[in-house]
């Protein structure tokens, strides 16, 4: 009798938190620290082989992933659906997740919506991969749709970081770079002009044709100048605005009411109020303005995305892999084509091994996507593989090579996680920075932040 073939096994499983600098960016979560924190899951065969993954930061997301290595450890690279559900069915939910997601971006419950295993799959599908000599991407869905994935420019307004005491909160300052983006991301940035110079330099340096702005920071008509001044400069572009869903319907009708032709679709404009869930409210957004409307808040797993879908509330998913997984994520874009509607991805800061997985999953997505977001824009030239995949023309290419198709730098992960283990903290706080900008400043989920 012969045995069963059998695939490499996971000899170890090695959980490496990370952090990297990030600039004083604005949201209505507040400003962004001058760090940012992740977790990357190694893992390495018999074969003599390694896998990587890359997930959000914090102790939560790194102590659920170290428990998980008895499940992990051992397994044959081929039986990642298992492990999966082997997870699943052992990970006891968190005491406090209300269940309740992040339709209010209230960022302590981001680490509930993030499902540290996804970082699990993303390493065993790279083992995977390059057992079986394939790019990720052709095991996922109906396989590989494109050999390069659109992408956006993701544009923040930028505060002053001097304002900030040296001392207490140190942004990195690139002043001396001879690279004019690099420069230019750590200035303040907080006017229209500024925010046209910011997608002038991005188009410069990575090609990008389409753009986001992430509002939430100023008044909505401030906003919308920035939005009508980027119109004007780049008049073919596809621009959007995410506030988060800051605005009241009211406000949010009223501010896009003259918009039609100049933003192509609207991000999360508005959200829960007066006992309606944020699904309702944007489903009348929608019936007010005829907007199209994507969402990365409304919709965080299937449960939500069974209410989005009932109500005809948005038209495009953000489906992060992060939050639904790989497969999760490829499945959704298989259900969204078919129903006429459309799928993108949300992001958060991350570093290039992301970057490698969203040019995975965005080859493996079926139908036609809408450029997804990345902030790696915000953190290029700290990467930590050996070879960045690099967005060209505003597309990032799908390396050839099997699995992820990514080596790791270890020089560069050592000193990433060095530098996390000389933070005080390592969850996101917005509100820390922020409070240096205006003293006693409390998170309100419907004033953007630079409105007090
Ligand atoms: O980086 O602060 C940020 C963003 O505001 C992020 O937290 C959002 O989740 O980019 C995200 C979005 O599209 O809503
Ligand atoms: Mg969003």
């Amino acid at each position: 009798m012969t045995r069963a073939a059998q695939t490499p096994v996971i000899t170890k499983m090695t959980v490496v938190p990370v952090a990297g600098y990030d600039s004083m960016l604005m949201t209505l979560s507040g400003a962004h620290a001058p760090w940012f924190t992740r977790n990357l899951v190694i893992l390495e065969d018999n074969a003599g082989r390694t896998g990587v993954g890359e997930i959000h930061g914090g102790d939560y997301t790194c102590a659920c992933l170290n428990a998980m290595k008895p499940l992990v450890e051992g397994q044959q690279v081929s039986r990642y659906r298992k492990v999966l559900q082997q997870i699943h069915r052992l990970a006891d939910p968190a005491a406090q997740d209300t269940g309740e997601g992040i339709q209010t971006l209230d960022i302590s419950r981001l680490k509930y919506v993030v499902k540290s295993e996804w970082a699990v799959e993303c390493a065993m599908m790279d083992l995977f991969g390059q057992f079986l000599g394939v790019p990720m991407c052709e095991l996922l869905g109906e396989g590989q749709q494109r050999k390069e994935v659109e992408m956006l420019g993701y544009l923040f307004y930028v505060s002053d970081k001097s304002k900030v005491p040296a001392g207490k909160m140190q942004y990195l300052d690139e002043s001396a770079s001879s690279d004019p983006w690099f420069r230019l991301r750590r200035e303040e940035i907080l006017t229209p002009e500024r925010i046209v110079e910011e997608a002038e330099a991005l188009e410069e340096k990575y090609g990008f044709t389409d753009f986001k702005l992430k509002g939430g920071v100023l008044r909505g008509e401030e906003e919308m100048e920035a939005v009508r001044a980027l119109k004007k400069r780049f008049p073919r572009a596809r621009i959007n605005i995410d506030p988060n869903g800051a605005w009241s319907m009211a406000e949010a009708v009223a501010l896009c009411k003259d918009m039609h032709g100049i933003i192509t679709y609207m991000e999360d404009p508005c959200g829960p109020e007066a006992g309606y869930s944020g699904r309702e409210i944007l489903r009348e957004f929608k019936n007010a303005t005829r907007f199209q409307v994507a969402t990365n808040m409304v919709a965080t797993d299937w449960r939500q995305f069974y209410h989005t879908v009932s109500l005809n509330a948005c038209d495009i998913i953000l489906a992060d892999p992060h939050f639904w997984g790989f497969d999760g994520a490829v499945r959704m874009s298989q259900l969204l084509d078919s129903w006429g509607l459309t799928w993108g991805v949300h992001s958060n800061n991350h570093f290039d091994i992301t970057l490698a997985a969203f040019a995975q999953v965005g080859a493996a997505a079926v139908g036609t996507p809408a450029p997804l977001d990345t902030h790696w824009i915000w953190q290029d030239g700290q990467n930590l593989l050996e070879e960045t995949p690099q967005i060209v023309g505003g597309k990032v290419r799908v390396p050839d090579a099997p699995g992820l198709g990514v080596c790791l730098n270890r020089e560069r992960v050592r000193e990433a996680n060095r530098l996390y283990n000389s933070l005080p903290t390592h969850d996101r706080d917005d509100a820390a920075a922020m409070q240096y900008l205006l003293p006693g400043w409390v998170y309100d989920h419907k004033k953007p932040c630079l409105v007090r």
